[in-house]
């Protein structure tokens, strides 16, 4: 069976536009991802919605659509007030191409260069590369960081794929496995750093972490777990050009009671249904020299 992609505007959410990819009719494997921000906001597997969006969200082409895989770059949080939460990528408008057919996959690729408006906010030329690519039972998502040759110079940057898992049952019902031995930076404790002792990781409030990876420790696939039964796992790599690896940290992320009801759209009791597992290279920003690229991916898996 193969895969195709179409481009079509969503008028129940603000008329803007997005790509269908599907194998056959798309019943059992789909990917939708709007133009913008290039953000992916359904993913059928085995007929099954595996990825969460807030019923709440907002669809202006504005604010950047709370759920899906939001792509979070140049900037991870605000740490240049200059530049918005999370950087630009997640509010911008990308063009697309398809690569599909009678292939094992099907693939979406997504692309954003600098323009004057960006370069108000962030003096430097870039190129975004971000390929979407869908099979029965997963879904890759690879963001390419390119400083074009012959630019000014190297950038710094961070990225990551801010990536909203459906629970299968409840927040209470999650578990993770992979963190054990890994350090975390807790942004709940003014971003004191702990070891995470734990073998099997469970939520049972706010948590916003940021676990690290090193060039010589880095996180393994993490398997996540509803009611003991594993149910997806989440892989990830981060390289500079294809030669370097670079560490690939995983944010962790459940607004739980107060921080939802306190996000407008995201809502009171949305923090049940999801949690976030963001791959990123976060905990240092990373220079990207002129004429070299940076790549980020995640590769989630569904098991059940
Ligand atoms: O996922 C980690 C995080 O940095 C949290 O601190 C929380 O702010 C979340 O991102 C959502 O950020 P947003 O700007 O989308 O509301």
């Amino acid at each position: 069976m193969a895969y195709s992609c179409s481009v079509v505007q969503d008028d129940a959410r603000g008329g803007l536009a997005k790509v269908v990819l599907a194998k056959g009719d798309g019943s059992e494997s789909r990917v939708e991802i709007y133009l913008f921000g290039a953000t992916v906001t359904s993913w059928i597997s085995s007929g099954v919605e595996r990825l969460f969006v807030s019923d709440k969200a907002v669809w202006n082409g504005e604010k950047a659509i709370r759920g899906g895989i939001p792509l979070v770059f140049p900037q991870f949080g605000q740490p240049d007030t200059t530049l918005a939460q999370h950087g630009f990528a997640r509010t911008s408008l990308w063009d697309w191409s398809c690569s599909c057919g009678e292939s094992e996959s099907g693939k979406v690729v997504f692309t954003l260069k600098d323009s004057a408006v960006t370069q108000r906010v962030w003096p430097h030329a870039f190129q975004l590369l971000y390929t979407v690519e869908l099979t029965p039972a997963s879904l890759r998502c690879q963001l390419l960081v390119r400083n074009p040759e012959g630019s000014a110079g190297s950038f710094p940057c961070q990225a990551l794929l801010h990536t909203y898992v459906r629970l299968p049952h409840e927040i209470t019902d999650l578990k993770v496995l992979g963190f054990q031995g890994h350090r975390y930076v807790d942004k709940m404790t003014a971003g004191e750093v702990h070891e995470e002792t734990r073998e099997i990781v469970t939520i049972d409030c706010e948590t916003d972490r940021i676990y690290l990876s090193s060039s010589s420790v880095e996180i393994p696939d993490l398997t996540l777990l509803s009611k003991g039964a594993p149910f997806m796992t989440v892989a990830k790599k981060a390289f500079m050009e294809d030669v370097q690896p670079l560490a690939a940290d995983v944010v962790f992320w459940n607004a739980w009671v107060d921080k939802s009801a306190s996000l407008p759209d995201l809502g009171e009791g949305a923090y049940k249904s999801y949690v976030c597992v963001e791959p990123g290279v976060v905990s240092d920003r990373v220079e990207v020299p002129s004429g070299a690229a940076l790549t980020l991916e995640t590769t989630l898996t569904v098991l059940s």
